[in-house]
């Protein structure tokens, strides 16, 4: 099965836990790989906007020795290629106007992509304020929609999904300080057929909740994890109980 049925799958609501390759032990990783598998999560995301080590290899090769989840690329930049992955989350950063987010790091990644013959899955990605700058904003060089702004992130997302794009990513970065609203996320699903993710300062199980309850198909979570693994459990409850329409 490939992983883009697994989004596309509406039977449940879905949790993707975003590791940071550079932050855990392999001790931490196995630990939180354990708590995923209890929790029956959905997908891990990996990948972060900066890596300074060498690790994305090792962190998923691990991952992927201990359990069975899908393991997707969530990458910041085109350094962030692993032929041991499962899939390929393609970003386009359609919210911003940078040539290099929309296309020009695509063009160096795909030869590598086309080799190591991963899944590759075209994802319009958004940036949302968050009511701070983030990561992902300065290392793209892109400005976020802003947080009220729900017409603009509804027409971007609909443009998107008619290119082609087959995920979009509601994002506010990670550690955001206020996440997407379900405002936004509402309208955005209401208006578009392909799944819905949304992530970035989901920091309870009850606002992930929220956020499944106005229309995301899928919640990331990396930040909350990262505090507290023990919350996995409880976020996985949290989402897989929102009966999916
Ligand atoms: C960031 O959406 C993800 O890219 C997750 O954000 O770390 O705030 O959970 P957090």
């Amino acid at each position: 099965m490939a992983i883009y049925d697994k989004f596309t799958d509406r039977s449940r609501k879905k949790l993707a836990v975003l590791i940071d390759p550079d932050k855990p032990t392999d001790a931490q990783i196995i630990s939180i790989v354990e708590k995923a598998k209890a929790a029956d999560v959905d997908f891990f995301f990996v990948g972060g906007s900066l890596l300074v080590t060498d690790s994305l290899d090792h962190c998923i090769k691990l991952i992927k020795a201990n359990c069975d989840i899908p393991v997707l690329i969530f990458p910041g930049n085109s350094l962030q290629i692993s032929k041991y992955c499962d899939g390929f989350l393609l970003l386009s950063l359609i919210s911003g106007r940078n040539a290099e987010m929309l296309i020009g790091r695509h063009v160096i990644a795909a030869p590598y992509l086309k080799l190591y013959g991963n899944e590759i899955i075209p994802t319009g990605y958004m940036l949302i304020d968050s009511g701070k700058a983030t990561s992902v904003s300065y290392m793209s060089d892109t400005t976020p929609i802003p947080h009220d702004k729900d017409d603009i992130a509804l027409c971007t997302a609909i443009a998107g999904e008619m290119l082609g794009l087959k995920l979009i990513y509601l994002e506010a970065g990670s550690g955001a300080l206020i996440p997407v609203s379900t405002s936004m996320i509402s309208k955005v699903s209401q208006m578009i057929k392909i799944p819905l993710i949304v992530g970035g300062g989901i920091k309870t199980p009850e606002m992930a909740a929220e956020a499944v309850k106005a229309g995301a198909d899928v919640i990331v979570i990396g930040t909350a994890f990262e505090k507290e693994p023990d919350m996995l459990k409880q976020f996985a409850e949290a989402i897989h109980g929102v009966l999916s329409d």
